[in-house]
């Protein structure tokens, strides 16, 4: 099985609208986002006033091509977004996230001219909000092992099975579904992809489950019992869809990169500005070399991983396949994030355990990077077997 298409943007926008746009964004998480966490932390709640205003400044549409209503972001300038946007805490970003990637990829890059009118500009605008359902209870990390299957009958697919951990399921308005079309199968090949309606009869959604963190950002458990669609909601080629998720998932990545680089760098700046106020031994504890040993090795690390991104993002742009540079910038960066977050708390030294310290609350929200859109030891094994590969083709 090869990869349904290739990877690469065909879209930018000019820098100097691209520069007010990242204006815009920093502006909006100083004034707007960042006063609103500690109320959406406490009440797991987006106020709907924030919501309207993200959409207003097109966060939902942000890589989706301004032929549907989009901004048309190319990679590179998507991650310098995410990494302005992502300076506030980052329920945010999974609100407008899903949108911009693993919901819209595979409809931007394969669907039918009908399916890209019909869903793209309401995914663009924020008036529809979309969902990726792979992960299932049995099949997570082993995505390929899915058994949620869709049995064709006549010109309707018939589909049954549960989809685990779904983002975005309580609030959205159309599912990305991979399920089993080749009953045969039982691993990557003989997987499709569907788009969903919520109001179809035979889709559930479950309860949205208790989190650690990101308070405000949602998901739950997505049932389908003999959910009958049209055979024109199949994306892409029939029995091709695991392929189509890992692409959607190589961009998703980059994209959860760029996110963990911004929270650093926020960690850091709330670090920074603790260790000036406090003082301890006489002196503000910043000028103790070991809290300055602690500031400084968060910083290189983020720095190294911020370069990791942008260089991935800039080779997708020139087209080049991406998915070993993806793993290693979003396994770098969620692993430096989780070592920033600790060191934060550590400054803050008890205050950085009582609430409602941002260090508290971000060292909660950063621990799922590790574990979503594969975990560490996924993208580890990614990145060592195509080591391995390419050393098989060359000697
Ligand atoms: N781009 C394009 N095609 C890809 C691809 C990519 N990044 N990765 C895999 N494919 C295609 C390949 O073409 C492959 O076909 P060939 O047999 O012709 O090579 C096919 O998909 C199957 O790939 P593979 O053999 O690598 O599948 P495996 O089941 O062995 O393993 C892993 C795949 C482990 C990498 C995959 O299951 C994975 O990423 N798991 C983590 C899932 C995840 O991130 N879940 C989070 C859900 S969203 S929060």
């Amino acid at each position: 099985m090869s990869a349904p298409v290739a990877a690469g943007a065909a879209e930018a926008l000019d820098a100097e609208t691209f520069g007010l746009l990242l204006d815009t964004i920093r502006t909006f998480v100083r004034d707007r986002l960042i006063p609103a966490e500690a109320e959406v932390d406490a009440t797991d709640h987006v106020p709907a006033a924030l919501v309207t205003e993200m959409r207003e400044l097109g966060l939902y549409g942000l890589t989706i091509p301004t032929a549907y209503g989009g901004i048309g972001l190319n990679v590179e300038q998507s991650v310098r977004a995410f990494l302005a946007l992502c300076y506030a805490a980052p329920v945010f970003r999974s609100i407008v996230g899903i949108n911009n990637g693993l919901a819209s990829w595979a409809l931007v890059h394969l669907g039918t001219p009908a399916q890209r009118a019909r869903y793209l500009p309401p995914l663009a605008s924020g008036e529809l909000v979309g969902a990726f359902c792979l992960t299932e209870p049995d099949s997570g990390s082993d995505a390929g092992a899915l058994t949620a299957s869709a049995r064709r009958d006549g010109d309707h697919y018939v589909l049954n099975g549960t989809k685990r951990y779904i983002t975005n399921a309580p609030e959205a308005g159309v599912f990305l579904v991979f399920a089993r079309t080749d009953p045969a199968t039982r691993d990557a090949r003989g997987v499709s992809a569907f788009l969903v309606d919520r109001d179809t009869p035979g889709l559930h959604v479950g309860p949205p489950e208790r989190k650690m963190g990101q308070k405000g950002a949602h998901l739950s458990d997505v049932m389908f019992d003999d959910c009958r669609v049209p055979a024109g909601a199949l994306l892409g080629p029939e029995h091709r869809g695991f392929a189509i998720a890992m692409q959607a998932l190589d961009r998703g990545r980059l994209h959860i990169a760029a996110m963990c680089v911004a929270l650093a760098e926020r960690l850091i700046d709330e670090s920074v500005r603790y260790a000036m106020e406090r003082v301890q031994f006489g002196k503000p504890i910043g000028e103790h070399q070991l809290v300055q040993a602690m500031l400084a090795d968060s910083r290189a690390e983020a720095y190294a991983a911020r370069c990791m991104v942008l260089d991935a993002a800039v080779r997708a742009d020139q087209g080049e396949r991406v998915s070993v540079e993806a793993s290693c910038a979003k396994m770098f960066a969620s692993e430096m994030v989780g070592r920033v977050a600790d060191r934060a708390v550590q400054v803050h030294g008890g205050a950085g355990y009582i609430a409602p310290c941002v260090a508290e609350r971000l060292y909660r929200d950063v621990r799922i990077f590790r574990l979503y859109e594969g975990t560490t030891q996924i993208q580890q094994l990614i990145i060592a077997r195509e080591m391995l590969r390419a050393h098989g083709r060359h000697g």
